[in-house]
């Protein structure tokens, strides 16, 4: 195969291999193993590695064919990803108003997306995505920005704010040089499902190459409790041809398949979902079995669709919320079948006798 003409799309017109690949891992629970096939180590021009064969198959690890991604050499696990909101430091102002705070530091470092399939990524606190800043509605936020990258970033907010509190070019700090820092400082406002991302120039390979992450601002009266969780859904041109090789929640392809999500039967789940991806158009989420309420943007209390599945373009987001009555694993993806057979598919383990977070569903 010639490696350096190995796009996405010949990858996929390789329709024999990839949908042997597809029955298997339906039927056999092969995780990875299309990605395995069509995005070998060498897919990205030579920086990629193979993990030495009999590598430890340790709890925490998602195998694939071929060898397991080691999420603690990344320096971080999807699954801890998923339940991990930053709320960080607080404290009363004069008025009595809550100031919330947070550094953000940015960094050059290598993530294995995949076995073997090393990325020279971009990242906020060490992470892709960043970490999910969680604010609540009429706090002062304040987010202290420190560029430890060798390239010039931002961090651009969306929600409401004076033209100073943005990241971007010509704007506030505009755009901060490496060693630098920036403060971004405004009210959380409106609540719901937002994000962050870089907003340097060329702006897709910033964002393309790890610079985002989720900013929730719950509603001053709070929502329902539920077993929360947050689904980033991004992708990585691994042989930059802007195109992406590798689709995931939460950046690491399948790990969700290797390893499912457990969740509580008739417990209310909420998914945050975001849409990072660049490079195409849309993604989507698709569960399997269950239809969930959809909640665009999160902005407001009532539902706009009952469905089993959504689509977002770049930059939109919304929150899904939905329980299962039964117990059994149910497959979630993107509906894009490729998207899916590069990475972005998972289960949902219900179970019971799980410790309960969350109380009995009301969906
Ligand atoms: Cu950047």
């Amino acid at each position: 195969m010639n490696v350096a003409r190995l796009t996405r799309r010949s990858v996929l017109a390789g329709v024999p291999i990839l949908g042997a690949g597809a029955l298997a891992v339906r039927a056999s629970a092969t995780p990875g193993a299309q990605l395995a096939a069509a995005a070998p180590p060498t897919v990205h021009g030579g920086v990629g590695h193979t993990r030495a064969a009999g590598h430890s198959a340790a709890s925490g690890h998602a195998r694939f064919r071929g060898g397991e991604v080691d999420h603690a050499a990344n320096g971080f696990d999807p699954h801890a990803v998923l339940r991990d909101f930053d709320r960080g430091a607080t404290r009363r102002l004069p008025s009595g108003r809550v100031l919330r705070e947070w550094t953000l530091v940015s960094g050059d470092q290598d993530v294995e997306l995949a076995p073997g399939v090393r990325f020279p990524a971009w990242s906020y606190n060490g992470r892709i995505p960043g970490p999910t800043l969680r604010a609540r509605e009429g706090e002062r936020v304040r987010v202290t920005f420190v560029n430890g990258s060798d390239h010039p970033h931002t961090i651009h907010f969306h929600g409401l704010h004076a033209a100073v509190a943005d990241g971007t070019h010509g704007a506030g700090a505009g755009v901060v040089a490496p060693g630098r820092r920036a403060v971004y400082e405004f009210d959380a406002e409106p609540f719901g499902l937002h994000l962050y991302h870089c907003h340097a120039r060329p702006l897709a390979e910033h964002i393309a190459k790890g610079l985002y992450g989720a900013f929730v601002i719950d509603p001053r009266e709070g929502r329902p409790d539920a077993d929360e969780l947050v689904m980033v859904m991004n992708g990585f041109d691994t042989n930059f041809d802007r195109a992406n090789e590798v689709y995931a929640v939460n950046s690491i392809g399948f790990a969700y398949l290797e390893r499912p999500i457990e969740v509580a039967r008739d417990e209310l789940v909420r998914i945050y979902l975001v849409n990072a991806l660049e490079y195409d158009l849309l993604n989507s989420f698709h569960v399997h079995g269950h239809f969930f309420h959809y909640f665009p943007t999160g902005t407001a209390r009532e539902p706009a669709e009952y469905t089993d599945t959504v689509m977002q373009c770049q930059g939109q987001r919304g929150i899904a919320e939905l329980c299962f009555p039964r117990t059994g694993r149910f497959m979630f993806h993107a509906h894009q079948s490729e998207f899916a057979e590069l990475g972005w598919q998972g289960l949902f383990e219900v179970r019971d006798g799980l410790a309960g977070v969350a109380g009995l569903c009301r969906v």
